[in-house]
């Protein structure tokens, strides 16, 4: 499956319903000279509820729809019939979305479960008919409450990717080239750095029916969890990725280096990411010849002595299989930890 225009940031308004009017009514019959208040109460208006949806992978269906609003409640009337409420609105999000209030940008809430429903915006209450307010020392109360209004809200809504690998390099070091060899994903591949500008998804398939999800991001450089690139803004994407697949150039100048400039930037944005589980991959492994591959794979051994590494080639296919193999026997080995 390919995940197009990735869309995972976008704003909003919603608005609840308002409360129904509570009537003022005089119970009027034939046979009943003084019948008393019957006022009914108003409806509640219609809240704004937000429901996890797994079947959903971007914030797309908000493009154009960017305005909800709740039902209002209906007037209470005589013979204390109450209103109707108002109708819910169900904003549907992907898993993995987070909530915040646009103005003040404080997070109000996260959805990750599928069917997952909370009320972001309760309608106001209906206001409560005449037949409520007799009392011994008024008989025919003629006042009643007016509904209370709906509340808006500006929100804006940001969409973690939730793949299972994600993917850490340097710009230009081939992410993007890897995703697109091991899933169906095109994203754009260019000999410049910051060719990726948003997150790209692809599911990765494999014998026997296994697969899981690769999540490409725009590089990472020194000073990104100050801010610095692109790499601030989407760091946030691999901090639910279940593990992280660190990609490294074989022509590198400096393979250790750029490992813990890598790892120092997202220790820095989230020490969490510093605990999850990764793989060093080297790319590029067609640029060397065999005899130069032998050297430099020593050399890694010496280095990273207790990381796990592989070498690949997404141009010459070199080492993509075990790659895969590797991914997916970490992935399993994670999951039978939490489990
Ligand atoms: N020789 C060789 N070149 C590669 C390989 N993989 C990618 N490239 C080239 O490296 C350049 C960068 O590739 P991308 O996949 O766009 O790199 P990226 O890491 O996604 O870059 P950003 O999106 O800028 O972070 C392109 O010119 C690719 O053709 C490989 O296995 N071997
Ligand atoms: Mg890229």
């Amino acid at each position: 499956m390919i995940v197009d225009n990735f869309v995972d940031y976008v704003k909003l308004t919603v608005k609840s319903g308002k409360g129904g009017r509570g009537s003022t009514h005089l119970r009027r019959e034939k046979y009943v000279p003084k019948g008393g208040p019957d006022g009914g109460d108003g409806g509640d208006g219609g809240g704004i509820i937000v429901v996890g949806d797994s079947n959903l992978w971007t914030l797309q269906s908000f493009r154009f729809k960017k305005h909800f609003k709740a039902g209002n409640g209906g007037d209470g009337s005589g013979s204390k019939k109450s209103g109707l409420s108002g109708k819910n609105i169900l904003i549907k999000v992907p898993l993995g979305t987070i909530i915040k209030d646009s103005i003040t940008e404080k997070t109000i809430l996260e959805i990750n479960e599928d069917k997952e429903e909370i009320v972001l915006l309760r309608g106001g209450k209906g206001g409560l008919g005449n037949s409520h307010f007799k009392s011994p020392t008024n008989q025919t109360p003629r006042y009643s409450q007016s509904g209370l209004p709906g509340q808006e809200l500006q929100i804006t809504l940001e969409l973690k990717v939730l793949a299972d690998v994600g993917l850490v390099g340097y710009p230009n070091v081939g992410k993007s080239t890897l995703l697109s060899v091991l899933s169906d994903a095109k994203p754009k591949i260019a000999d410049y750095e910051f060719t990726t500008l948003k997150p790209n998804l692809g599911i990765v398939s494999m014998s026997d029916y296994r697969s899981f999800v690769m999540a490409d991001i725009p590089g990472i450089i020194e000073g990104a969890s100050e801010g610095r690139g692109l790499g601030h803004y989407f760091l946030r994407h691999i901090e639910r990725n279940s593990i992280l697949l660190y990609i490294i150039p074989v022509d590198s100048k400096n393979v250790k280096k750029d490992f813990e400039v890598l790892k120092k930037e997202l220790t820095k944005y989230n020490p969490e990411l510093a605990d999850k589980d990764f793989i060093i991959a080297f790319s590029k492994s067609d640029l060397m010849d065999e005899e130069l591959l032998e050297e430099f794979q020593n050399i890694l051994k010496n280095e990273f002595k207790s990381i796990p590494f592989t070498i690949f080639s997404s141009v010459s296919s070199y080492g993509i299989n075990s790659l895969k193999e590797i991914l997916w026997k970490t992935l399993n080995q994670k999951n039978s930890y939490e489990y």
